[in-house]
């Protein structure tokens, strides 16, 4: 081959994922962010039983005790928060907000923390300081005058606690909207509604004690050696227990290659590592349908040959739906699930004879998945494999999807939801006295859609970073500056902040790593991790600073400010988190004794009655699916189209960048790029380094991104990848999974062009 040309801020990156690399990334953000005296105690109370639940990731720890457990980006999200830099209100008299809107969510976290609670002064276009009473008023005397409460927006991001999503529901629904757009509805919404369909609740059915016991993973569509970096401690041991674990995965993600413990002594001092997959396949993006369908076809071919593949007595007694999924993988040629794929019948028959071997298997999966126009059917076929073989309610099998933000699970499971269950209404009323609204509401889509239309005039958000989150900015951004109301409670200023209406305000909220003390003493808060288990939080912290409240009493200050007639005990909620769990206990089932038993170190599980065989499915059974053909698209491509996928880099949380570095793919100092396989360079007669223009193939919308830098990777050929947020401007707002609602933020129709002009913008931004 010939030399590769240099390509600022582009160079390969050869060692494992962790190791020592790892510590000295944790180090420097504890220099940039930090204090130093305060790193020690903040890091070392992380998951701790007396500590806070890190806001990182939902991955659970062992029991939630014992040691310590080192995570570079655990401990990125942790200093991100418990930082020392500040936006005080003297900050933002300095700049208007168009002068901080010309600025990336980058540098505009980077100036710290709020510490204020401030509102929009459309006269001075700045932010000016309120007190909290008058903002509750204000913001409550706005929504009182809306014609219909249908017409505000309550967004979810899941960082928020149960006590504070329960309250901020509470608060909704008594106002009168069932409008509750999250952040699940962009990341897990197709686990949400294909597993209630297919096992009867729509949560993964594995616990740590399950990895511990599995001879078999089948890891899909996520990179946890950056978002679910607690994962690989658990990854690493199954790895040398020689446990087959098989990768679909577009791109070669180092953590999925190899991996050096930073627990691990002996691998710190000898600088070794291990390997992680034990296979690891380039599937093209969007094809793992066509690649599951392969699979199950191979163990269909198995089962004929030599019997004794599929589990029947588990078939027989437990599903429905099986001959209809037989009849569909046999009329499924292979000539179409190799071209769908990428991926050649041997390679899938390999997948299908590990797998028949196995005697508990688990798949593992996140986003690669789930945002496709089929995310939903993807989520079902991912599990008629494992029905096949009889792999749910026994040790050492199962689902296990790799959930986001640390409680977004557990916002569900305490309400927040557009289409809320009538049981859960009927004891809303009981309890609360009022009627809650009946119909269905908005997901984040359609909340946005009803903003873009004028429809929806307000939005309250409960975190985040509404705007930036979804697709098609050009869209997303003009719908914010028209709303009449916006409020948000958040850490750190972003662009959704900035995006401001006839009203806006800025409520500024305790964030996990700090105490928070109420008339009735010290305050917990709880969260569900990704495999159920609810346990609680405190933060250790004194505030970023004494004007902050905490989410649970700014909800409540606004649900008093603005129900007038209300007769729940707002203030008495937020002396005391206990009683907001007393009423979470006599409205959701599965929280009886919650206050006792998050008392207990480790928490408690929720109720999972897939683990025990029960489906709580209509027909009370576990449902085979049958996934029409092996596209997953709506719509046919034509062949020159290249397959976006938008990913996040190793110094990001979100729409968060704590960092310009993705160290793992070799990209430093730069976000500016298009990761591509070479021989697709080549054929666009483009070299490692070019810049190029990206443009979307859509019938609706006309959308770009210029002046791009192609960079040679290690993908999928047909497969191309660039950067979350940056790329959302080539996603159109109703791209979507019409059966979830979510964003197909990974499978995204583009032609590629060299740009007009090259070479001047190819140098890093440093
Ligand atoms: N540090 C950190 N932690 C995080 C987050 C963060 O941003 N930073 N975000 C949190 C949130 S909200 C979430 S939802 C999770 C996200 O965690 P992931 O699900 O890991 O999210 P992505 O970075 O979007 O990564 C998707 C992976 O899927 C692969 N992929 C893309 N398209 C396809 C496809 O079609 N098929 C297959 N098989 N693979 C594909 C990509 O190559 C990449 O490796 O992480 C959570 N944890
Ligand atoms: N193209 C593309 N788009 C995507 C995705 C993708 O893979 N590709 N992924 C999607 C996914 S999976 C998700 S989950 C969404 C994420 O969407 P969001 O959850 O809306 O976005 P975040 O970036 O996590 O929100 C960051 C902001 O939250 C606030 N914040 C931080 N901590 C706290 C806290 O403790 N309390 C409060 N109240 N506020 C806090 C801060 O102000 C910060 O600026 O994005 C989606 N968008
Ligand atoms: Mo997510």
């Amino acid at each position: 081959m010939t030399q590769r040309r240099e390509v600022p801020g582009i160079r390969p990156y050869d060692g494992p994922a962790g190791g020592w690399g790892a510590l000295k990334a944790t180090a420097q953000a504890v220099r940039q962010q930090m204090e130093l005296t305060e790193a020690p105690v903040v890091l070392l109370r992380t998951n701790q039983p007396a500590g806070f639940d890190c806001p990182g990731c939902a991955w659970p720890d062992k029991e939630h005790s014992s040691t310590f457990q080192f995570c570079e980006n655990g401990a990125k999200a942790v200093t991100w928060e418990a930082t020392s830099k500040r936006v005080t209100p003297e900050f933002l008299a300095q700049h208007t907000v168009s002068s901080l809107l010309e600025l990336s969510d980058y540098e505009l976290e980077d100036f710290g923390r709020l510490t204020h609670p401030m509102v929009y002064d459309a006269a001075t276009d700045k932010f000016v300081p309120i007190e909290w009473e008058a903002a509750f008023a204000r913001i409550g005397a706005a929504l009182g005058a809306f014609a219909s409460p249908d017409e505000v927006e309550f967004y979810t991001s899941g960082r928020a606690s149960n006590e504070a999503a329960y309250l901020f529901q509470l608060f909704a629904r008594e106002f009168g909207t069932n409008n509750f757009p999250d952040c699940s509805n962009m990341c897990h919404e197709a686990t949400s509604v294909g597993l209630p369909q297919s096992i009867g609740i729509g949560k993964g059915t594995v616990s740590l004690e399950d990895f511990d016991q599995t001879d078999f993973v089948l890891s899909i569509g996520h990179n946890p050696g950056t978002n679910h970096p607690r994962m690989m401690g658990t990854l690493h041991e199954i790895a040398r227990r020689k446990v087959p674990i098989v990768v679909l995965n577009p791109m070669r993600e180092r953590a999925l290659e190899r991996f050096a413990d930073p627990q691990n002594v002996v691998e710190m001092a000898t600088y070794s590592s291990t390997n992680i997959a034990s296979t690891y396949y380039q599937v093209r993006a969007g094809g793992d349908a066509a690649a599951l369908k392969g699979i199950m076809k191979a163990l269909m071919e198995l089962e004929a040959e030599r019997g004794n593949v599929l589990d029947r007595d588990f078939i027989a007694e437990h599903t429905q739906g099986f001959e209809a999924l037989a009849a569909d993988l046999d009329s499924t040629g292979w000539a179409d699930i190799e071209k769908e794929s990428g991926l050649a019948r041997v390679d899938l028959e390999h997948v299908a004879q590990v797998y028949a071997k196995s005697k508990a298997a688990i798949v593992t999966y996140g986003m690669g998945i789930t945002q496709h126009n089929t995310g939903t059917a993807n989520v079902r076929l991912i599990v008629d494999l494992l029905l096949m073989r009889g792999n749910f309610g026994r040790p050492g099998a199962g689902i296990c999807p790799l959930r986001g933000h640390s409680n977004v699970q557990g916002n569900r499971t305490v309400g927040i939801t557009e289409k809320p269950s009538e049981d859960f209404l009927k004891r809303l009323e009981q309890v609360f006295g009022f009627t809650p609204p009946q119909g269905h509401g908005h997901d984040a889509v359609n909340a946005m859609q009803a903003m873009v239309e004028g429809k929806s005039k307000a939005l309250i958000c409960l975190g985040g970073n509404f705007a930036v989150a979804l697709p098609d900015p050009a869209l997303c951004f003009a719908a914010m500056k028209n709303l009449h109301l916006s409020v948000h409670l958040g850490t750190k200023l972003n662009r959704s902040h900035l995006l401001v209406g006839r009203e806006t305000f800025l409520l500024p909220v305790l964030g996990r790593t700090e105490i928070d003390v109420q008339a009735n003493g010290p305050q917990s808060i709880t969260v569900e991790d990704s495999m159920s288990m609810v346990h609680a939080s405190a933060g250790r912290l004194k505030p970023a600073s004494a004007h902050l409240r905490s989410e649970v009493a700014i909800v409540a200050g606004m649900a008093r400010a603005t129900l007038v007639d209300s007769t729940t005990d707002w203030p008495g909620l937020v002396d005391d988190y206990d009683r907001i769990r007393d009423l979470i206990e006599l409205t959701i089932p599965g929280f009886d004794d919650y206050n006792q038993r998050i008392r207990v170190p480790g928490g408690f599980r929720m109720p999972l009655p897939a683990t025990e065989r029960k489906w709580n499915t209509p027909s009370g059974k576990a449902m085979f699916s049958v996934f029409p053909g092996v596209r997953e698209r709506y719509e046919p491509w034509p062949d020159d189209v290249l397959r976006l996928v938008t990913i996040r880099s190793h110094d990001q949380y979100n729409t968060t960048i704590y960092g310009l570095d993705d160290r793992y793919r070799g990209v430093f100092g730069r976000r500016d790029v298009l990761f591509m396989h070479p021989q697709d360079l080549a054929a666009h007669g483009l070299e490692h380094g070019d810049l190029v223009d990206i443009e979307t193939v859509s019938s609706t919308r006309n959308l770009r991104l210029d002046n791009i830098t192609a960079i040679e990777y290690q993908i999928a050929r047909g497969s191309v990848a660039a950067y979350y947020p940056e790329a959302n401007v080539l996603v159109p707002l109703d791209y979507i999974d019409k059966a979830c609602g979510t964003p197909s933020y990974k499978s995204i129709p583009v032609r590629i062009h060299k740009a007009a002009r090259q070479g001047a913008g190819a140098a890093p931004r440093r």
